[in-house]
């Protein structure tokens, strides 16, 4: 099944925290698309530094929780602590789609219910997947029109 999974990064060296939870990710599952990084303006939380963001499409047949309990495992071996909602993060790992399945516990919510509003999420998702459809919302090309412009 197609997994859509965003990363973002704000503290220490967030383009090489990127990149290394990009290798891990292919090191365990089957990565077929990978976007730029972008810089973007941190949205909600406290005042903190820019991030960086990007998104990849990978293959797993692993069920839900376990595709989500192997990004919350790169995200811990990559020294993430969970503190404060929407403040800094080493790494930052959520799963926006998987295949056409919906989910609404707390644990996991798929789709990610806040893709949608997201430019940090739908600008790199439209660069590797232009025709690409948030089942709950509809095609993010569109999406994305209706989103104020950021940076
Ligand atoms: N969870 C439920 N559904 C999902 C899902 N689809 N993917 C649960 C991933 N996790 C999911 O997540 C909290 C809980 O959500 C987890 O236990 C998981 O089981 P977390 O990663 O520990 O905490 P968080 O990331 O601080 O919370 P949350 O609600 O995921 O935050 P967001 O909404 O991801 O926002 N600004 C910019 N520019 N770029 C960013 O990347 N990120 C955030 C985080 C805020 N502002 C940002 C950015
Ligand atoms: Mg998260």
């Amino acid at each position: 099944m197609k997994a859509v999974v965003a990363l973002g990064a704000n503290l220490e060296e967030p383009r090489k925290a990127i990149e290394l939870a990009i290798e891990l990710l292919k090191q365990s599952t089957d990565v077929t698309a990978i976007s730029s990084l972008y810089e973007t303006a941190p949205v909600g939380g406290p005042q903190q530094d820019n991030y960086i963001n990007a998104v990849v499409i990978l293959e797993s047949e692993l069920p839900a929780a376990d595709l989500l309990a192997l990004l919350h495992g790169i995200e811990k071996s990559m020294g993430r602590v969970r503190q404060e909602r929407w403040g800094p993060r080493v790494i930052d790992l959520d799963l926006i789609q998987y295949g056409t399945l919906l989910s609404k516990s707390e644990e996991l919510t798929l789709p990610h219910p806040r893709a949608h509003e997201r430019r940090f999420v739908l600008e790199p998702w439209q660069e590797i997947d232009p025709e690409a459809i948030l089942l709950t919302h509809g095609r993010i090309d569109q999406l994305l029109e209706q989103l104020p412009p950021t940076l």
